[in-house]
C-alpha cells in the first residue's frame, strides 16, 4: 500500500486525518524527535516536516532519527529543494497553483523531480493554494505570490477543479504557518462540494474546536504545526487528534 492510500485509509475509518506539522527550526532535534513521538503516541496520522525556509543543515539526519522510533508515515512537506531526504516515507509533490510564479508552478518541480526518483520517495501530487490570511504570510512572501481572496469561494473552486483535471491528488487550502485567520469553513466547504480529490487544511488552526469544524466542513485532513511549538503538551494533542477524528 502506498502511504497516499494509507492515508485515505485513515480518513475513511476516523471521519478526517491527523497531520502534525513540525518546522526542523523551531527546535533542536532532541526535542523535535520527542515532539513527533508524542504526536504518534496521541493518534496524529502522519508527521509533515519542512518550513518556508529552512535554516538548518540537520534536515536528512533529523528525518533519518524521527524514522528510527515513529511509525506513522513522515511526509516532507517541502519549503525548497533543499528539504528533500531519502530516509522520508512520501513527499508532497507541491505546486502552487494559487500564484503564478512560474517557478512555483514548474520551475523547482523539475530540478526536484529526477531527485526523488533517485532516492525512491513517493511524490504525492498537491496542488497548493493559499487563502488570504490577514497579515502577510512567509509562504506568500517567500513564494511572491498572492493569495486567494478570503471571500471568494468560487475562485477556491475553480483552482482545486483545475488541480484535479491535471491529475493531483490532494488539494491544500493553506492560511499560511501562524496565519491570524484560518481558511473559512464556507471555503472548505465550497470546495469539497466541487471536487472528488481529498482537501487538506491548515494554517492558523490553534483550537481542538476550530480544528472539529474544519473537518466536519469536509476537510479531510487537517495540519496543526505552531500552536503545538507553543503549547507542547500531550492533552492538547490528544485534544485535537479527537475532535479531528470525528468518526471515532
Ligand atoms: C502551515 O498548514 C500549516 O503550512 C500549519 O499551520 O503552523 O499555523 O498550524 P500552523
Amino acid at each position: 500500500m502506498t502511504i497516499y492510500e494509507r492515508l485515505l485509509v485513515e480518513k475513511q475509518k476516523k471521519g478526517a486525518g491527523f497531520l502534525v506539522l513540525i518546522d526542523p527550526d523551531k527546535q533542536d532535534n532532541k526535542k523535535t524527535i520527542g515532539k513527533a513521538e508524542r504526536a504518534e503516541e496521541s493518534g496524529a496520522d502522519a508527521i509533515l516536516i519542512g518550513g518556508s525556509l529552512l535554516f538548518s543543515t540537520q534536515f536528512d539526519q533529523l528525518i533519518a532519527q524521527i524514522k528510527k522510533t515513529l511509525h506513522i508515515p513522515v511526509i516532507i512537506f517541502p519549503g525548497s529543494l533543499r528539504q528533500i531526504s531519502s530516509f522520508a516515507d512520501a513527499i508532497l509533490f507541491l505546486v502552487l497553483i494559487s500564484g503564478r510564479n512560474p517557478n512555483n508552478l514548474i520551475g523547482e518541480q523539475v530540478l526536484a523531480a529526477p531527485i526523488i526518483k533517485a532516492l525512491g520517495i513517493e511524490p504525492i501530487s498537491t496542488g497548493y493554494m493559499l487563502i488570504e490570511s490577514g497579515r502577510a504570510t512567509s509562504a506568500e512572501y517567500i513564494s511572491n505570490t498572492r493569495p486567494i481572496p478570503r471571500h471568494k469561494p468560487d475562485i477556491a473552486i475553480a483552482h482545486a477543479l483545475a488541480a484535479e483535471y491535471m491529475g493531483m491528488k490532494f488539494a491544500y487550502l493553506e492560511a499560511g504557518s501562524g496565519a491570524d485567520m484560518m481558511v473559512p469553513n464556507e471555503i472548505i466547504a465550497a470546495v469539497v462540494s466541487q471536487v472528488s480529490i481529498p482537501v487538506i487544511v491548515g494554517g492558523g488552526i490553534r483550537k481542538p474546536e476550530d480544528a472539529s469544524e474544519k473537518s466536519r466542513a469536509g476537510a479531510s485532513f487537517i495540519v496543526i504545526g505552531n500552536v503545538l511549538e507553543k503549547k507542547d503538551n500531550d492533552s492538547l494533542i490528544n485534544e485535537f487528534a479527537d475532535a479531528i477524528h470525528f468518526k471515532t
